[in-house]
């Protein structure tokens, strides 16, 4: 540290790349990194600046899926740090979720020395741009050396800008060491500072149209999604509902629900097929879309797309959601400064408002063995308001969209591209970024163990989630999609011999099983208190039944 005139300290100014590219880091507030090095990596990583952080993972859907979660609940991008070719492509399914949560991340993997690629020696990333498409918004390899903090420079910016998602830069190792020059340095010094900002806004004409497309409909509904809540416009589209006197749902296979799940006009999770959507929409003549894909759908579930008569708008950032529907009338535009221009020009309706959700009446008190709802509906009673709870729970998922009530934005987390692997490592990050936050993984037994080893992050950085296990001891969604899709005889759908509360001991995670309700909400609430410790709780639930030639239930789970 150099001694400044004024008394401050500061760094000395950088001569490498790699100093350069810390700079440039550091200058964005991108301090917080989340990685698992090899040793292509290490020219990067060495003398590891003392303001930044470097969380540990042992796999590499484990970084990636921490930094979505501290991405999505900090709001701002984060940094994965991999391993050239196969760290990244370990990566992959964690990097898919990432891109259909729209969440902002920048990832890098170190990649062989330029001169010894051509011999695609060990560590040779091969046409590593290519590796991570199409799950990245753009990807990219420095042409030479000296580009590499311009190239980051613009990942940074396109991560960001909506719709949002990971980019990836991959970094040969011999780059870091080069000694920029002083014309490189000046040029570096105006990318590091420069700034992008997106000035959004929505035509008056355009919204009064549609302000009274709603106003002359009788029934209108509202269904929304994620980029609600990224958007900033919850509050927003709070006041539309209730000024409309609209039912809201949330559109099918989110990330994030997009309004409070405890609101009277809430209807929650619209199920995922084109045949049980038109359904559930009955009886409404005009759907406005907001932030939300319309639609997603698996199954195939027959049926129209939208009920008889019934016209559907759809307000949304992604130009890819506009162009690919097969309904409605779209407009590309920031939803947020959407839904304020529509508030413009919507009066308050008397229609009648819809009649709320009704409460499932799970009971508050129950023993062994317990339905995975009642499980859900006890946290729900015992959970403090601003708690926080990532979910990824197979059959569970439906129970959860009925019991689970998470009241503010950003308090309900789920992968949007269903890549089984989110939720654990997605916990911890949120709760990193989140840490007066009480943070719940609501999981499967199954779920849990595609990136099993966050339990060890989770433990060794002494991040205190709290984690509730549903087992019953098998794929119990995979059994009920084999119910729709006819498909008897299917193998490996169960999970016998899973020791759960013993895996997570030998990670270091304090870990019980629970029988019965008190136990569970006793066990739930020294979970939430203990601020020092994760702590993990398993409760044996009923497996899914389905006698033969019974029809499933509709599954709302993001993950089959
Ligand atoms: C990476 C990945 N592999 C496989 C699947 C397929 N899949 C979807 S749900 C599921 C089982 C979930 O089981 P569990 O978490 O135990 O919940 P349950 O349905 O038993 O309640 C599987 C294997 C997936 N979605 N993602
Ligand atoms: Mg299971």
């Amino acid at each position: 540290m150099a001694e400044e005139a004024n008394g401050r300290t500061s760094r000395p100014s950088p001569t490498t790349v790699r100093q350069a590219t810390m700079e440039l880091f550091r200058s964005h507030g991108l301090t917080t990194w989340f990685g698992n090095p090899g040793s292509s990596e290490l020219t990067l990583l060495q003398e590891f600046p003392a303001d930044f952080r470097y969380f540990l993972g042992l796999q590499e859907m484990i970084p990636v899926g921490m930094a979505d979660g501290y991405a999505q609940i900090s709001r701002r991008p984060a940094i994965v740090n991999l391993h050239t070719a196969p760290g990244l492509g370990n990566a992959i399914g964690a990097i898919y979720n990432a891109a259909w949560n729209k969440t902002p991340l920048v990832i890098t993997a170190g990649n062989q020395r330029r001169n010894m690629q051509n011999q695609v020696c060990l560590l040779t990333n091969v046409d590593a741009p290519f590796v991570p498409r199409p799950f990245v918004k753009w990807s990219a390899e420095p042409a030479i050396a000296s580009e590499v903090p311009a190239v980051l420079a613009r990942a940074i910016h396109i991560a960001q800008t909506p719709p949002m998602g990971p980019v990836f830069v991959s970094l040969p190792m011999d780059d870091m060491a080069l000694e920029l020059t002083d014309t490189q340095l000046a040029d570096i010094d105006v990318v590091r500072t420069r700034r992008v900002t997106r000035a959004t806004g929505f035509p008056s004409d355009t919204a009064q149209a549609i302000a009274t497309r709603l106003a002359a409909a009788k029934t209108p509904t509202l269904v929304v999604g994620g980029d609600v809540e990224r958007a900033g416009a919850w509050d927003a589209v709070i006041t539309l509902a209730e000024r409309t006197r609209a039912a809201v749902w949330t559109a099918p296979l989110p990330g994030l629900s997009g309004f409070p799940e405890n609101h009277p006009l809430y209807q929650g999770l619209l199920p995922p097929g084109a045949g049980w959507i038109s359904q559930a929409l009955a009886g409404h003549d005009l759907v406005l879309v907001l932030g939300a894909p319309a639609f997603r759908y698996y199954p195939q579930i027959p049926g129209p797309y939208l009920p008889e008569g019934t016209s559907l708008i759809h307000i949304t950032t992604d130009p890819d959601e506009a162009a690919r529907a097969p309904v409605g009338e779209a407009f590309v535009a920031d939803v947020h400064a959407a839904v304020q221009a529509l508030l413009d020009h919507v009066v308050p309706s008397d229609r009648p408002a819809p009649p709320a959700r009704p409460d499932t009446g799970q009971p508050d008190k129950a023993t062994a063995p317990l339905e995975a709802s009642t499980v859900f509906a006890v946290l729900n009673r015992a959970a403090p308001a601003d708690i926080l709870w990532v979910t990824e729970s197979g059959s569970g998922e439906t129970a959860i969209g009925h019991e689970i009530r998470a009241g503010a934005p950003f308090s309900h987390l789920s992968a949007a591209g269903g890549g089984l692997g989110f939720g654990l490592p997605a916990a911890v990050g949120a709760q990193l970024a989140a840490p007066q936050r009480p943070v719940v993984a609501l999981m499967g037994d199954g779920s849990m163990h595609y990136a099993i080893t966050a339990l060890w992050t989770a433990a060794t950085y002494k991040i205190p989630l709290t984690i509730v296990v549903t087992s019953n001891a098998e794929y119990g969604i995979l059994k009920q999609f084999g119910g729709i899709e006819h498909t008897a005889g299917v193998p490996g759908l169960d999970l016998p011999g899973l020791d759960i509360v013993a895996t997570a001991a030998s990670y270091g995670v304090r870990a019980r099983e629970a029988h019965d309700t008190d136990e569970i909400v006793e066990l739930f609430r020294s979970g939430i208190e203990d601020r020092d410790h994760p702590t993990l709780i398993n409760v044996p639930t009923t497996r899914v039944s389905l006698p033969a030639g019974a029809k499933a239930a509709k599954p709302a789970s993001v993950t089959a």
